[in-house]
């Protein structure tokens, strides 16, 4: 894949490299190489699956509002839940974006699919803000929580005031809430 994620004006070259003998940690890394070196990022953690195609590069996109173009990166996969990581160049290095509150074993990563019962999705909002939000089933409708981050450094942090809950039949929630259209950050400016 390539793009400009270094913000120098040129397309990088973006791939992931895994190699399951490496030792925890280093068994699959994301790279980008530029005109002017090569930067790294650990997309492993201990209890990381490797067998499952992932991680797998799912796009470029401008979600932080600023720089260069960020890697959104598939990195889990539940029964029907995708875990996406989202990672930016940021003071001449490749960093995954933080989430405030997100704990093991899905820190920092951003769930997008679901069944019937509940459905999540994250996306971009206006001013460089992120919606994580969740679809859940009651009676004949599906109650939608938007929760809105800023960022923070690279750290997404929630802001309260923001919280959004409406209800909606299933068929119209991707028309109302456009993080549900499409994969993860699908919606935010192309990079
Ligand atoms: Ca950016």
């Amino acid at each position: 894949m390539r793009g400009d994620v270094t913000d120098n004006g040129a397309a990088d070259e973006v791939f992931i490299a895994v190699d399951e003998g490496a030792e925890i940690g280093c068994r699959a890394l994301l790279f980008v190489r530029s005109d002017e070196g090569t930067s790294a990022a650990s997309l492993d953690v201990e209890d990381t699956d490797l067998g499952l195609g992932l991680p797998a590069l799912a796009g470029l996109r401008q979600i932080d509002g600023g720089g260069g173009s960020d890697v959104i990166v598939n990195m889990a996969a539940g029964a029907s839940t995708l875990f996406a990581g989202v990672f930016v160049f940021a003071d001449g290095g490749l960093e995954q974006v933080r989430i405030e509150g997100s704990q093991p074993p899905v820190e920092n990563l951003f769930a997008h699919g679901g069944g019937v019962a509940q459905l999540s999705a994250a996306g971009c909002a206006a001013d460089a803000a992120v919606l994580i939000s969740t679809a859940v089933a009651e009676g004949r409708r599906y109650r939608v929580d938007r929760h809105t981050y800023e960022f923070d450094g690279g750290v997404l942090t929630r802001i309260p005031a923001l919280d959004a809950t409406e209800w909606r039949r299933l068929e119209r929630i991707p028309r109302s809430f456009p993080e549900f259209a499409g994969p993860p950050f699908s919606n935010c400016p192309d990079a």
